[in-house]
């Protein structure tokens, strides 16, 4: 079966960015991931998330960091939204419903996924730090939601426990990256998992 990808460009006045994503990697070939947004800690995010969920990425981002991180982070989440739309296409054959939970250490993180073509989100993530590296903590339910409306799912993202702020963050996009996982793996069949007989809307 073909890999599912997409190429995404995205260009304003305050991002230029190009995204490729690739939702399935091949048992026995290179994971491939160069994740550049300019933001540390955010490649440290999207990295864990294209691995833990066997995709592969390549995201590279030259924004307006001398305003903030707002810009970046927000565009580069829509842009692998966009990306994630365009490559499962017609939803067909996928198991549609996902969810994991992730630990690291003491932090503890659940995440629900519907692809579904209805973007909803709902994130409980209670940081006490006002950024982790060069990301701030206020953007991460914010680039969470930029990716799930732009990719038309329903996401819903909770911490459970934890108190080390970058631990917190990451048990969340690895719960996330192990949800969409489960999320866009085949069936093996052709069919669209709704009982409208279409999802790509
Ligand atoms: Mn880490």
């Amino acid at each position: 079966m073909d890999a599912r990808s997409a190429t995404v460009a995205r260009d304003t006045s305050e991002t230029q960015i190009t995204c490729t994503l690739t939702l399935d990697t091949e048992p026995t070939a290179k994971q491939v991931i160069d994740v550049q947004t300019g933001i540390g800690f955010l490649d440290h995010m999207f990295t864990a998330l294209a691995k833990h969920g066997g995709m592969q990425l390549e995201l590279k981002c030259s924004g307006d960091l001398h305003i903030d991180d707002h810009h970046s982070a927000e565009d580069c989440a829509l842009a692998l939204g966009e990306a994630f739309k365009k490559a499962l296409g017609e939803r067909r054959g996928i198991k549609r419903y996902g969810f994991a939970y992730a630990p690291l250490d003491e932090a503890l993180s659940r995440a629900v996924i519907d692809i579904s073509s209805r973007p909803f989100f709902v994130c409980h993530l209670p940081f006490t730090r006002e950024k982790i590296g060069d990301l701030s903590t206020e953007m991460i339910p914010h680039l969470l939601q930029s990716f799930a409306f732009a990719a038309g799912v329903t996401l819903h993202i909770d911490y459970i426990r934890g108190e080390n702020n970058h631990h917190i963050a990451e048990s969340a996009f690895k719960a996330l990256a192990l949800a969409i996982r489960m999320a866009i793996s085949r069936t093996g069949g052709d069919d669209v998992p709704s009982t409208k007989g279409v999802l790509a809307i």
